[in-house]
């Protein structure tokens, strides 16, 4: 089974492009953020903590976060693919994803980092919160969730250079053909 994290700021398309890869290959899609925002919609008890991070542009606690895709993951046995649409987002996450996928038999296949300037971030993220009804895709939390992707997600970055799983793409560019670059090393895996 191909395990593929998809990496990258918020806003960085991971959500765009996740969708692009489970229509052509049919993959299992993991986004920690839709399980936590279906969560918050529910009103459940993770639901309601996690409300009170997302809102000032702050990561869910880490121990929360690995029980949550722990359960998850068990939903995809005969998966053929896996895509990770914002996991892990801290070292400590993707130490945690190693070791799930080790009880396995499996490993990280490979890390895709989406790369794209801060301008372009929040300008599609106000962007998308015309519309989205995200409480999140505002300016003064998206300033946050950039500064806390700096601090605290981009170091996850360097984890898998040491794996050897790092891919980089430029994620400026048509959605088609950075898609094109996706599939590219998704096949060379
Ligand atoms: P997420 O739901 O993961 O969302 P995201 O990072 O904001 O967005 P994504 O990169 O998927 O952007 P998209 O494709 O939509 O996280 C939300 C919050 O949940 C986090 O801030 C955190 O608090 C919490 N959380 C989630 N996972 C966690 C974890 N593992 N640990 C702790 N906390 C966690 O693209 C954005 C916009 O750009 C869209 O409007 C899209 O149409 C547009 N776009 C995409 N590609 C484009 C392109 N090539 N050109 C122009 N526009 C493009």
């Amino acid at each position: 089974m191909k395990y593929i994290v998809l990496f990258g700021p918020p806003g960085s398309g991971k959500g765009t492009q996740s969708e692009n890869i489970i229509e052509k290959y049919g993959y299992g899609h993991i986004s920690t953020g839709d399980v936590l925002r279906a969560e918050m919609q529910n009103n459940t008890e993770l639901g309601k903590t996690a409300k009170d991070f997302i809102e000032k542009g702050q990561l869910v606690p880490d121990s929360l976060i690995i029980d949550m895709l722990a359960k998850t993951l068990d939903g995809f046995k005969t998966a053929k693919g896996i895509i990770f649409d914002g996991f892990p987002r801290t070292t400590a996450q993707a130490v945690a994803l190693k070791e799930m996928l080790k009880a396995r038999g499996g490993d990280v296949s490979v890390m895709i980092n989406l790369i794209v300037s801060e301008k372009e971030l929040v300008e599609r993220l106000l962007n998308r919160g015309k519309t989205s009804g995200r409480s999140d895709d505002n300016l003064e939390t998206i300033q946050k969730r950039i500064d806390t992707y700096n601090n605290q997600t981009a170091p996850v970055i360097d984890y898998y250079k040491g794996e050897g799983k790092l891919a980089n793409i430029e994620g400026i560019g048509t959605i088609a053909a950075i898609f094109e670059k996706i599939c590219e090393k998704i096949e060379a895996v």
